[in-house]
């Protein structure tokens, strides 16, 4: 994975893990994605609702159908969140 991306270095935070995804839906708060493997916190792929966190941010344009890069990271309540989608380059 390229993270050579200055604006993604930019988004790092301690903690925040990053996988590639697609896009399913939107939903309330939730987007729905398929995501890659993600082995830093064991997660295998699979298709979920995961809640987006209240400062989210879309890096670029990003809609349903896309693939993306997704940054998670744990809130304070221990459940990660979407914290960031950037369009796959
Ligand atoms: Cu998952």
């Amino acid at each position: 994975m390229d993270h050579s991306d200055m604006a993604m270095d930019e988004m790092m935070i301690e903690g925040a893990v990053h996988t590639k995804a697609k896009v399913n839906s939107f939903g309330e708060g939730t987007v729905n994605v398929s995501h890659d493997p993600i082995p830093a916190i064991g997660w295998p792929a699979m298709t979920m609702d995961m809640p987006l966190a209240e400062d989210a941010q879309m890096m670029g344009n990003v809609n349903v159908g896309d693939n993306v890069v997704m940054m998670l990271a744990k809130g304070e309540d221990g459940i990660y969140a979407v914290k960031a989608l950037m369009p796959e380059e």
